[in-house]
């Protein structure tokens, strides 16, 4: 029987793990345990989005720990000190275009960092007789990205090849690989799970729809890489970590499972329903704004299409998206435009200065 009462969450400051330990600390009645979020704050890092949690469950079911998940002394350190039962990685160098630019770090934190957790793992989970414990869990968070790029027809099912084109898909390749390796050589549970592309709260505006929310607000161009053409299918962030949840309660050990958003979109028709909604809620002229779309040199590399069948995760675990894309694009874009804080703090950078300025109160 899984334990699920000490949880390591990597990279919990990030994206998608701060929205995870949200949802997983304010709403699931059904778990009490505890969550110990190590994260590196790197510049995607942000501890401003969890001072909410910080205040409410701060150092009674929460807690915060800086550090690296290459560092394996650190790494140790924190499996020891929290009797840690079940791993929830998400800590990952994330920006396809910063892979481009450079992918060392995207070697070293994906890569490596998912080794030497992996490493850990193993040694802090060996039972008495020196074989693995099967009351701890491994949940390994992947991308879709790592199956390459579709044609006009077809979807990424759990069987299609690996085809990583670029050093982000690549690298979370690899980490991918290695998650099963230690299932099959080490006996270690694992789960694993590849998601399409996520939005909503807490989205890092480097990414398309943060940016171009924030462009379109500032009246600033709206980079359209290519031809606009290319797909992605969208899924609104906490239906991602409902999935997460299920997988890590009820999923098989030694399985993937696809997670999607059945929402696929060219990037510029996503853009132009974007501007609507945008000027309409903070009164701009939407065609003024249409005319800020500039066409920009295209991504080298740049994969044309992904669309995910998920039904494996629908059929056997009961999972369904539980938001509409026009409901997600509004809460997400109702959340920009109320949470002028956290978008300052970003533009000015001072979001860097949240750990000394707070955890270090403690
Ligand atoms: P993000 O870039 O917003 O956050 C990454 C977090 O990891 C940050 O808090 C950062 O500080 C931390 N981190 C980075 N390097 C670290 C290190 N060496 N040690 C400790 N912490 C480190 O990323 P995200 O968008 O939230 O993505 C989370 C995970 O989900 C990643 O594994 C990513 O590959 C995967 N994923 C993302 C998407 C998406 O659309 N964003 C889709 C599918 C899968
Ligand atoms: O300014 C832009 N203009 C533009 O046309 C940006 C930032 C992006 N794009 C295009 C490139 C992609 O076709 O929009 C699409 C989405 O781009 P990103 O937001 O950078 O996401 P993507 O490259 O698809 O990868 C995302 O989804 C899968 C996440 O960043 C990954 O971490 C995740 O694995």
């Amino acid at each position: 029987m899984r334990k699920l009462n000490n949880i390591l969450v990597t990279g919990g400051a990030g994206f998608i793990g701060c929205n995870f330990i949200h949802v997983l600390l304010q709403k699931t009645p059904s778990f009490s345990g505890r969550v110990v979020n190590l994260d590196a704050l790197t510049y995607a890092g942000n501890a401003a989005s969890l001072a909410d949690i910080q205040t409410q469950f701060g150092g009674k079911r929460y807690f915060f720990e800086h550090g690296d998940i290459t560092d394996r002394a650190k790494v140790e350190e924190v499996f020891k000190k929290y009797d840690i039962d079940t791993v929830i990685h998400f800590a990952a160098e994330s920006h396809v275009d910063r892979s481009i630019l450079g992918p060392e770090a995207f070697i070293k934190t994906n890569v490596m960092g998912t080794f030497t957790l992996l490493d850990a793992a193993r040694a802090s989970w060996k039972a008495s007789d020196g074989s693995m414990r099967t009351d701890v869990l491994f949940h390994h968070i992947s991308t879709d990205e790592v199956y390459g790029s579709l044609g006009d027809t077809g979807y990424f099912t759990e069987t299609t090849p690996y085809d990583p084109r670029s050093p982000y898909s690549a690298s979370k390749a690899s980490s991918d690989h290695l998650v099963f390796a230690y299932h099959h050589t080490y006996g270690m549970p694992v789960t694993l799970s590849n998601c399409s592309n996520n939005y909503g709260p807490y989205h890092f505006p480097e990414k398309l729809i943060p940016l171009m929310i924030l462009n379109i607000l500032d009246g600033k161009p709206l980079p359209v890489y290519g031809d606009g053409k290319n797909i992605r299918d969208w899924l609104f962030v906490e239906d991602h970590n409902t999935a997460v949840w299920d997988i890590v309660n009820k999923g098989r050990v030694g399985e993937k499972y696809n997670i999607g958003g059945e929402n696929e979109w060219t990037n510029i028709d996503l853009l132009l329903n974007l501007i609507d909604i945008v000027a309409s809620k903070a009164g701009l002229d939407a065609k003024k704004v249409r005319d800020t779309i500039t066409y920009v040199k295209d991504r080298p590399g740049h994969d044309r299409r992904y669309a995910i069948d998920c039904s494996k995760l629908k059929k056997e675990l009961g999972w369904k998206q539980s938001v509409t894309f026009e409901e997600g694009l509004a809460l997400t874009v109702d959340w920009y435009l109320s949470h002028k804080d956290w978008v300052e703090g970003i533009k000015s950078g001072d979001y860097k200065n949240w750990v000394e300025k707070n955890y270090d109160k403690r």
